[in-house]
């Protein structure tokens, strides 16, 4: 596959924040540490850090994200929006609209999402999205969000464990779209449900976020560390929390967890 080039993203992109600044790597631990480093020390929003490959890409509680050299977009974004804290949960599903419009502008497929974080392809985890904070003083000092697509991989590309849970897009379309056609659209997509976000224009990005939610209004059981509790899920309020309706009717408001779709625990 050709290697990502960062003056061809530069010369293809409209933005006026996200990219402003790209750093393109080969190796590295993980986009999200290296874009966090970045911001500690100063950095501006709108940086992309994107590499071929990361030998310890990160999924939520620092579990691995698998992230092979030249298959899929492994990228990070600094953001420092002037926002409450509360609504920093906001940008996991603002991420996964974004990523899943330009899956479907460059690609034929339909993607669904999960709360809170993925986007599946026929039942299956395309993407992950990781998003990280530092607050200083009651205060969102800047976001990263951390973005996984898996464009090239083949089933036997997946270790075993992931082989059924997993999918990519050349799985899904026997082709493997450009990745910089794909990455443009993503970023062009996130800028503009960004502006949408600091200009309070939420109630967009939830709409769109609940239209291709694969669980609403069904029953589903919600893994939180030890605890897990089971319910119907309804919605999300306006912080990006899930809202769960539980068997004796209550309304419960629910900010982390894993989701479960069935009594066998699958996505
Ligand atoms: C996520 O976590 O889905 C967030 C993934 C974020 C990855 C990006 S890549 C660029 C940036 N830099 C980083 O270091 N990370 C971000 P979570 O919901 O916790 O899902 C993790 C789980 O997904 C793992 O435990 C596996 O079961 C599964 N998994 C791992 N690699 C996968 C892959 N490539 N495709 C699909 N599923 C995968």
């Amino acid at each position: 596959m050709t290697p990502i080039n960062r003056e061809e993203i530069q010369s293809q992109l409209r933005n006026q924040i996200i990219g402003q600044k790209i750093l393109a790597f080969g190796d590295i631990r993980s986009t999200n540490e290296y874009a966090k480093r970045l911001a500690r020390s100063g950095e501006p929003e709108g940086c992309l850090v994107i590499a071929e490959h990361q030998t310890r890409g990160k999924g939520r509680l620092n579990r691995f994200w698998y992230s092979p050299g030249g298959q899929g977009l492994w990228f990070s974004i600094i953001l420092r929006p002037d926002i409450e804290i509360k609504k920093s949960s906001l940008f996991a599903l603002l991420a996964a609209v974004s990523v899943s419009q330009a899956i479907e502008t460059v690609t034929t497929l339909k993607t669904e999402l999960k709360w809170p974080n993925d986007i599946l392809v026929h039942g299956k985890k395309m993407c992950g999205i990781l998003i990280e904070s530092d607050l200083t003083r009651e205060k969102l000092d800047f976001l990263v969000m951390g973005i996984g697509i898996n464009v090239s991989q083949k089933k036997k590309d997946f270790d075993h464990n992931l082989r059924n849970r997993a999918t990519s897009l050349f799985i899904e379309t026997k082709y493997s779209p450009n990745r910089i056609k794909l990455l443009i659209a993503v970023l062009h997509s996130l800028e503009s449900y960004y502006e949408k976000l600091k200009s309070g224009q939420v109630a967009e990005i939830l709409d769109s976020w609940l239209l291709k939610c694969r669980h609403r209004e069904k029953p589903i059981i919600i893994h939180q560390g030890h605890y897990e509790c089971e319910g119907i899920f309804e919605g999300v309020d306006e912080y990006g929390r899930m809202v769960l309706r539980t068997s004796d009717g209550n309304t419960q408001i629910v900010a982390s967890g894993e989701v479960f779709t069935d009594l066998n625990l699958t996505a």
